[in-house]
């Protein structure tokens, strides 16, 4: 038993893996890796709740990588787990029993959803019912705190109620997770677009909108230089807006400077010379992370011992949980039977 507080969280392997998921999410998990009992997933099953943009063998390929930048961001087997959603079986039969205890209304309710939903013409009963997967990912784990980026505060929020509905009706099985949002970066916006967050699927099918975390440094320059800014000129650290703001959050975020520095170095100047110092720190931030990466994927028979540990390790704690999910359900008839 370690006394640390157990840490749950993930990325889907869906689209171009971005900076924002790199601020909000990779980069909290690896700084603060020393103080979690943490266990860090790939969730696939999460990226197919869109079946129209499932191709098999990219996929694939993309949980791969998924896991190389995990490893290439900071994070460090020896002290975390490392795993893929789908080989612990237990998050899809936590996700239906959720899934049977969340009032049709809460999921409905999901900004995310009516997002995504709106932007589609078919939308797949997968897509509403997300939240209840991801509520099982947390509290499969008994998990304390959710590292994560802006954007998924009410699905955490969703977590808690399923967790005390579940508790209120079969008794108590489930802990509380919390989540943990960084003050700066939880929310990067769009380069082509200040008020749509900055996304995976769009950056894999937009050029300028994202910056990819293992994009080449042409690359990222070209979408920094073309970012959207606005009408004016100089810059006013306090007051600034729309794609000044994201421009201004990303470099603070990357270089971790403080608020005065942000002011000293920025107020005042003009947008060209705040464009060329992101191009600066993210080519230089993002550098060691590609180079890693590509040495990693090199390597699938080490990535995959990775996966293989952090499986074992997931599995153990999940099935006992499942063991007491099922008992308060009395569904546990499997094991009796063969007792
Ligand atoms: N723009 C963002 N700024 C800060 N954090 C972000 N996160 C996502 N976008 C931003 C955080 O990254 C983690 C992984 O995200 P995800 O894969 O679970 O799902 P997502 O929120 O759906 O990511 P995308 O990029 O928007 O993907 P698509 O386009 O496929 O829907 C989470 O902690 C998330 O908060």
């Amino acid at each position: 038993m370690t006394s640390k507080p157990r840490v749950f969280s993930g990325v889907q392997p869906s689209g171009k893996l971005h900076i924002g998921n790199y601020i909000g999410a990779l980069s909290v998990w690896a700084k603060e890796q020393d103080t979690f009992d943490g266990l860090f997933c790939v969730v696939d099953l999460h990226a197919l709740t869109v079946p129209e943009a499932i191709n098999p063998s990219v996929l694939n390929q993309k949980i791969w990588e998924t896991v190389a930048i995990y490893l290439a961001s900071g994070l460090d087997p020896k002290k975390s787990s490392i795993f893929v959603q789908s080989t612990v079986h237990e998050h899809a039969e936590l996700a239906w029993i959720l899934t049977c205890v969340t009032p049709l209304g809460w999921l409905e309710r999901m900004t995310q959803f009516k997002t995504k939903a709106s932007a589609r013409e078919t939308v797949g009963s997968g897509l509403l019912c997300y939240p209840a997967l991801m509520a099982a990912d947390i509290l499969l784990y008994d998990t304390k705190l959710v590292p994560v980026g802006e954007d998924q505060r009410q699905h955490i929020e969703l977590t808690r109620d399923v967790a005390i509905r579940f508790n209120n009706m079969f008794g108590p099985v489930f802990s509380l997770p919390e989540a943990m949002i960084r003050k700066v970066g939880a929310r990067i916006m769009g380069l082509d677009d200040p008020n749509a967050k900055m996304s995976k699927s769009i950056g894999e099918i937009k050029v300028g909108h994202s910056i990819g975390v293992i994009d080449p440094p042409n690359v990222i320059a070209k979408a920094i230089k073309s970012a959207v800014t606005d009408s004016g000129s100089t810059i006013d650290t306090d007051n600034a807006a729309g794609g000044v703001r994201t421009l201004l959050t990303i470099y603070q975020a990357v270089s971790n400077a403080s608020d005065d520095e942000m002011h000293a170095r920025f107020n005042g100047k003009g947008y060209g010379f705040l464009k060329s110092q992101v191009i600066e720190a993210v080519c230089e931030g993002l550098r060691p992370v590609r180079e890693e990466t590509q040495r990693l994927m090199a390597d699938k028979t080490y990535l995959k011992s990775v996966i293989d540990q952090g499986s074992e390790i997931a599995s153990g704690i999940a099935e006992e949980k499942m063991a007491l999910v099922r008992n308060a359900l009395g569904i546990d008839f499997i094991k009796k039977l063969s007792k």
